[in-house]
């Protein structure tokens, strides 16, 4: 089964806790980034427990191991019960988010290459492969990985192994849902379901994915 996670980055309190509520019978897992923590505050993770559904911080954390491991302390404090941290920064940085993680019997996920444009000009000539790598030493518990090049998916599926695979870029990125759904065991999906006039009645059409 391939899960659906909805990236919630819309800025209203209310109304992130309205579309959450609408599509948790059709999702796995919820997404929540700095739109909404910044808008709404820390205290947004409270609100969408109700759901129980799993909820993954979207902080891409990239700074010094101390900082990381502030910065995941904070995370899974609040809440949450899972990390996505840059890769970057070096082993050890991105360790460090891992055992944080870990401690509190949570998950933490490496960027390995991003999904826009522009994201090109920096993940080429194998750095998204040593990403990869580096994301199997550290014991992450998997990768992020662009749903928009679905060949670069099959690429670094061969270095992740069973590692999980999370792929946004499907939709309003352009990425298509059936192809990536084969490649990965998570898709990540934001504007497509939150700005529908129905986002739960998109996030059903979504989970097909899950069958
Ligand atoms: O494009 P969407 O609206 O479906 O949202 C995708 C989400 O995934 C969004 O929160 C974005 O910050 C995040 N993301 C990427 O889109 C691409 C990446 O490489 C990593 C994260």
């Amino acid at each position: 089964m391939t899960e659906l996670i909805l990236s919630l980055d819309v800025l209203d309190r209310k109304r992130a806790v309205s579309i959450a509520e609408s599509c948790a019978p059709y999702i796995d897992a919820i997404k929540v980034g700095y739109p909404l923590v910044l808008s709404a505050g820390l205290s947004i993770v409270e609100d969408l427990a109700d759901l129980a559904l799993p909820l993954i911080a979207d902080f891409k954390v990239a700074d010094i191991p101390n900082t990381n491991r502030l910065i995941c302390e904070a995370v899974f404090a609040a809440g949450f019960d899972a990390v996505i941290a840059h890769g970057f920064v070096g082993a050890d940085a991105a360790r460090t988010c891992v055992e944080v993680a870990h401690r509190h019997s949570g998950a933490a996920y490496i960027v390995a290459e991003m999904s826009h444009p522009g994201a090109t000009e920096f993940f080429h000539g194998g750095v998204a492969e040593h990403l990869a790598e580096l994301a199997v030493s550290c014991r992450a518990d998997g990768i992020i990985a662009p749903a928009t090049r679905p060949d670069r998916i099959s690429r670094l599926r061969e270095i992740v192994g069973s590692k999980a695979i999370y792929s946004p870029g499907v939709g309003a990125q352009g990425g298509d849902l059936d192809t990536v759904a084969r490649l990965v065991d998570g898709v990540i999906v934001g504007r497509s379901i939150y700005e529908a006039e129905n986002p739960g009645a998109e996030a059903e059409r979504f989970s097909r994915i899950r069958r």
